[in-house]
């Protein structure tokens, strides 16, 4: 792909530049082996079908109520975490009726992501739930390169930094799992997702030198050790990016290390989405409503400083916890040049 932010990006598309959903069947919506040997290797995969027509319908009707398009238009991007409509109240109080609500304890996605995570449904836990409206809005400063351009078009990353203050394991048991679940249409809202597949073999077997963390630049390094990610990976990562076609319902289920962006969504446009990540039981650091989104963007220094006790309190692994092997020893002392890592060993 080409990055594009100006109207009508996908002009000169064709279907094989769009990653595709596989439909689910509406009896039994899981993954044939296939499909799972597919998610392990690529790190995502697209699917539509995950929930019932009539709930999806619902809920994209919902979302535009709790952030009418008038008001995004305003703001430009608004967001609301579960529960949505709860602090209404009165007789007209739709909480505990409300399909955003159901979305995310509806016993399909659960048992197509207990599925991904290779454990059962009882071992999940909710990190995420959380509804994202976007607007597509022009920059209007004439004589500036930017001007005609559309707002939100992200860099690519992997969503680890806000989720944990330690580095997802490689294994085909991820400790959690996201979804990024569509309530509009991308014919008229566009703002595609753009995914990119890992290379052969990097989520599956450790590479000390493949290392990539998932800040973009020096902000998220230490204050003596810069951000060792690599320039080569990005940008191939960048040329083999593809956008997600998607209608309401169809959602990516992907690992906290798979490599993605948001785009612009189109000219005058709003964007429904929901974002979810559900996290196995046993890996309490996987928190995305606690500190590690807000901890994100500061310096690495902070943590490494700390004693063992005081991480911990934070919401690291503590010595001896099943997390520690020595790939993740390794990787976590990358995205900390300065930690001692000798406790944890
Ligand atoms: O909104 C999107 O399409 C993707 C957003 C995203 O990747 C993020 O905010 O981490
Ligand atoms: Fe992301």
């Amino acid at each position: 792909m080409v990055r594009n932010t100006l109207p009508d990006p996908y002009r000169d598309l064709e279907d094989t530049d769009w990653w595709h959903p596989e439909e689910l069947s509406s009896e039994n919506p899981v993954l044939n082996e296939e499909q799972l040997s597919q998610f392990h290797e690529d790190g995502f995969i697209v699917v539509s079908g995950l929930w019932p027509n009539d709930l999806i319908e619902r809920a994209s009707k919902e979302a535009r109520v709790l952030h009418p398009p008038e008001e995004v238009i305003e703001e430009h991007q608004s967001a609301t975490p579960m529960p949505f409509f709860a602090s209404k109240g009165g007789t007209d109080d739709r909480g505990p009726d409300a399909a955003l609500n159901h979305m995310t304890i509806h016993l399909r996605a659960l048992t197509l992501v207990a599925q991904l995570m290779n454990t059962e449904e009882m071992n999940l836990r909710l990190s995420q739930s959380h509804i994202i409206a976007k607007y597509g809005a022009q920059i209007d400063k004439p004589g500036d390169p930017n001007h005609g351009h559309i707002t939100g078009d992200q860099e690519l990353h992997v969503d680890y930094g806000n989720n944990t203050l330690l580095v997802p394991p490689i294994t085909t048991s991820p400790e959690a799992i996201a979804c990024l679940c569509y309530y509009s249409d991308v014919d008229e809202c566009g703002g595609a997702t753009h995914f990119a597949k890992a290379l052969p073999g990097e989520l599956t077997s450790y590479d000390p030198k493949r290392f990539n963390p998932p800040g973009f630049n020096n902000v998220n390094g230490s204050r003596d050790h810069p951000n060792p990610r690599s320039k080569e990976n990005i940008e191939r990562l960048y040329e083999d990016e593809k956008p997600v076609y998607y209608k309401p319902g169809t959602c990516i289920l992907y690992g906290l290390n798979a490599w993605h962006r948001g785009t612009p969504a189109a000219l005058g446009k709003v964007r429904y989405t929901h974002h979810h990540v559900w996290r196995h039981r046993n890996a309490e650091w996987i928190n995305w409503q606690s500190l590690a989104p807000k901890m994100y963007g500061m310096q690495t220094c902070y943590l490494e400083q700390l004693s063992v006790l005081q991480r911990t309190v934070l919401g690291f692994a503590a010595p001896g916890n099943s997390y520690w092997t020595k790939e993740t020893l390794d990787a976590v002392g990358q995205r900390y040049p300065g930690m001692d890592m000798t406790p944890y060993r």
